[in-house]
C-alpha cells in the first residue's frame, strides 16, 4: 500500500533491524524500544488493524502469532514471559496503520498495562 511506513519496511525500501522473516512476516526491532526485548512482527499483506487481518487473511495472523512465539524464544525471554500487543485504534495509541503485534519481554511488564 502507497504510503504505508510498515509496507515499506516489509519490502525493503525502508531500513530496519529484521530479526526474522518469512513468506507471511517479517519481525524488526522497535525504533522506541518500551523494554529491553521489543520488537515488532508485522503481516507482509496490509490490513488496518488485527481485527480487520483476522477477518480478511486469518493465516497471516496465525503467521504472526508463531512468529512472535519464535522471536520471543529466539530473544531469550519465552521462558521468563513476554507479552504480543495489538494496540488498535486511538486510544490504545495505535500510530501505524498497519497491523503489528509489539513483542515485549525482559522485564517485569506489570499490570494492568497502560
Ligand atoms: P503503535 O503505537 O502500537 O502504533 O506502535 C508503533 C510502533 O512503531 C512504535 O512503538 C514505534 C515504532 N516505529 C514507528 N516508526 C518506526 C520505524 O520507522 N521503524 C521502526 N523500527 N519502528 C518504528
Amino acid at each position: 500500500v502507497a504510503d504505508c511506513l510498515f509496507c515499506s519496511i516489509a519490502a525493503g525500501d525502508i531500513p530496519a533491524t529484521v530479526v526474522r522473516e518469512d513468506d507471511l512476516t517479517v519481525a524488526f526491532r522497535d525504533l522506541d524500544p518500551q523494554a529491553p526485548t521489543h520488537v515488532l512482527v508485522i503481516p507482509r499483506v496490509h490490513a488496518p488493524d488485527v481485527g480487520t487481518l483476522a477477518a480478511s487473511e486469518p493465516e497471516a495472523l496465525v503467521a504472526v502469532a508463531r512468529a512472535a512465539a519464535e522471536v520471543a524464544r529466539a530473544e531469550g525471554v519465552a521462558d521468563s514471559g513476554w507479552r504480543l500487543v495489538f494496540n488498535t485504534g486511538r486510544d490504545a495509541g495505535q500510530s501505524v496503520a498497519h497491523v503489528h503485534g509489539h513483542v515485549l519481554g525482559g522485564r517485569d511488564l506489570g499490570w494492568p498495562p497502560g
